[in-house]
């Protein structure tokens, strides 16, 4: 649920926004009180995708079907809105299966190859700094479990393509028993041809989960620290360094980048506010705004900052320091918990946990977990129940007020860790709430309202690049809403048009969102390409409200890599769905001033 829950709190920012402003449309990034104000990205990162004569993208990788593998230059001339559109039924399947199975759009990531260049999300003043050259060397551990091959694969390169040769000692990939047949001789076949000898697979004989999964990774590695990421990644310029620094000067930090967003939609990289870890009473991971007496100091906001919390995938430790520490808790099956319980172990045993603002690594956010747990066990909940047990004391039972049929649950054997917490002399967790977690406040009369979440209002609508009638050309017919306007969820279909009805008025902003009489946004629901388009609320987070008007006049929508197309011309009803880009004219528009 991490990443869910991530998703679930951005969205609820957004929303949070959205109802707090007069605006119906416009946040675009959350910035945090007392931070530089975000900078957005330069729009146009990615250069044009190159197509040849019948319009197909020529540095389309067809890596999971043997073809050749492209060359890093091809691979960056592939990033446009347009990357994901759909030219045949097998792109429709690679995209539906590649959903299915990985809960992101597989035509786009395999497009994308392995190599690409990805925007430096940094403050400007990181690439002033400089670090000794005497740095800890890396053992970089990934586990995987089903996980697509471009994806992996990329995030492998990512690392050989932008980590100094000498600070990195290996990359352990464990490979956590997955079934998908092109990880297994596939994957020994790329590696024997295209990858050095630093690069190593380790295969688990039976499903361990991503906790025992890294513990089997951490025990080959042999360099000074280790780098943990998910198999989704891509790492940004100069991300390694900023955060060995830290630990160099002391083995007991262990640090975190900032998790950039990589869009599951359309793989677009984008940058992260910078924020903080927390956590729930229902020991769910969240993310706070930073305190501003945790920012600043000499370095300004550059410098690392204290979290109470990491999100689980990315960071970095002492390899010495994780083995004396108690590595994970190999009681933990599958996924969940065990970032909260190595957080909580880390400040209470002596060691501290900082985000490093210089240091960016990108993942890929998913809405869902694609994969389950052998037994469909709910892992998150005994791995809660275990760390619960060990780490919180009496405050245990805050979690037991919200989850009560968990109090007399079964959670294994913990005698080790409580005996590991005794060995260490770790310190209590209400020492930890008190000094570590402030904020963090208990149910009850006497609570203080939770510091509100400072919301900037001051961003920019999108500017709006046309004004005027969606014109269907063949029939000249407009595309209108069915209801209202106003109405959400509601379908929009084609009428006559009427020229004094500025209710069939379309906005098209640099965000190549299409808005109907300065209201609602038409939408397509991510997963189902079936579904026709909708009126929805504006998010301003691209992939499903983002529309391109291309050649012969086509509408493509981005997130689902397919054509706006009216069904039937001869049917008074007018009806539109989206459809395989064509040519043809029943999908063609105009946008009419
Ligand atoms: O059985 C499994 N075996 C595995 O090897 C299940 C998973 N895995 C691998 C998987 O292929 C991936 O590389 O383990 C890694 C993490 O699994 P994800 O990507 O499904 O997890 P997530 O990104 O949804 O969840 C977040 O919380 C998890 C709690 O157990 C882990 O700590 C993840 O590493 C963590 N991810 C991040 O922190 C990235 C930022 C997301 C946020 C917030
Ligand atoms: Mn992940």
């Amino acid at each position: 649920y991490g990443c869910l829950f991530t998703s679930v709190t951005w969205t609820l920012l957004l929303f949070i926004y959205f109802n707090f402003s007069e605006e119906t449309q416009g946040v675009r990034h959350v910035p945090i009180k007392g931070l530089e104000p975000y900078k957005p990205l330069p729009k146009k990162i990615y250069p044009r995708l190159s197509r040849d004569s019948a319009g197909q993208p020529i540095a389309s990788h067809q890596g999971l079907n043997g073809n050749q593998l492209e060359t890093k230059a091809e691979a960056n001339a592939d990033l446009s809105p347009e990357l994901g559109m759909i030219f045949n039924e097998q792109d429709q399947d690679v995209r539906d299966v590649g959903y299915q199975k990985h809960a992101f759009n597989l035509l786009i990531s395999n497009r994308l190859g392995y190599h690409r260049d990805v925007p430096d999300t940094r403050d400007s003043k990181c690439s002033k700094k400089t670090y000794p050259a005497d740095l800890p060397h890396a053992s970089i551990v990934i586990c995987f479990y089903n996980e697509a091959f471009s994806a992996l694969l990329r995030t492998v390169h990512s690392v050989l393509d932008r980590t100094p040769a000498q600070l990195l000692h290996e990359i352990i990939l464990v490979d956590d028993n997955s079934e998908l047949d092109d990880l297994k001789k596939d994957l020994d076949n790329y590696m024997q041809e295209n990858l050095s000898e630093k690069v190593k697979l380790v295969r688990n004989k039976q499903r361990e989960g991503l906790i025992r999964g890294r513990m089997v990774g951490a025990s080959r590695a042999t360099g000074d620290v280790l780098v943990f990421l998910d198999s989704h990644c891509e790492v940004n310029e100069m991300w390694l360094q900023p955060l060995l620094a830290p630990i160099r000067e002391n083995p007991k930090t262990v640090v975190c980048p900032v998790i950039d967003i990589i869009s599951s939609d359309t793989l677009i990289y984008s940058s992260s506010p910078v924020v903080r870890g927390g956590f729930n009473w229902g020991l769910h991971f969240k993310w706070d705004p930073v305190p501003l007496s945790e920012l600043g100091g000499p370095e300004g906001y550059t410098a690392p900052f204290r979290s109470p919390t990491m999100a689980g995938g990315l960071f970095v430790m002492d390899r010495e320091y994780f083995n004396t520490l108690g590595h994970y808790d190999s009681g933990m099956d599958i996924w969940g918990g065990e970032n909260l319980e190595i957080s909580f172990r880390i400040w209470m045993c002596g060691g501290s946990l900082l985000i490093v603002p210089c240091s960016r690594v990108g993942h890929i956010f998913r809405k869902r977990r694609p994969y389950g747990s052998p037994g469909g066990h709910d892992t998150m909940a005994y791995n809660s129940l275990r760390l619960a047990h060990v780490w919180m004391d009496e405050y245990k039972d805050q979690y037991f007020a919200l989850r009560p049929e968990l109090r007399n649950k079964d959670y294994g054997d913990i005698s080790e860790r409580l005996a590991l917490r005794k060995r260490l002399k770790c310190k209590s967790f209400k020492w930890y709430l008190d000094n570590i977690y402030p904020e963090m406040q208990l149910p009850g009369p006497n609570a203080k309202p939770q510091p509100p979440v400072f919301i900037n209002k001051g961003q920019k609508r999108p500017k709006i690049l046309q004004r005027g009638r969606l014109i269907n050309m063949p029939t000249n017919k407009c595309l209108v809403a069915q209801g209202h306007p106003s109405q959400k969820g509601g379908l929009v279909v084609t009428k006559e048009c009427d020229f004094n009805d500025s209710e069939q008025v379309w906005s098209y902003n640099e965000e190549h969102e299409l808005i109907l009489s300065n209201l609602l946004c038409l939408d397509m629901s991510e997963i189902r390409s079936s579904d026709p388009p909708r009126l929805m609320k504006c998010h301003g987070s691209g992939g499903s409200q983002q529309w391109v008007f291309g050649k012969t006049n086509r509408l493509y929508q981005v997130s689902v890599g397919q054509c706006l197309k009216l069904v039937d011309p001869l049917s008074h009803k007018g009806y539109v769905s989206m459809a395989i880009c064509d040519g043809s004219s029943s999908q063609q528009w105009h946008l009419e001033n």
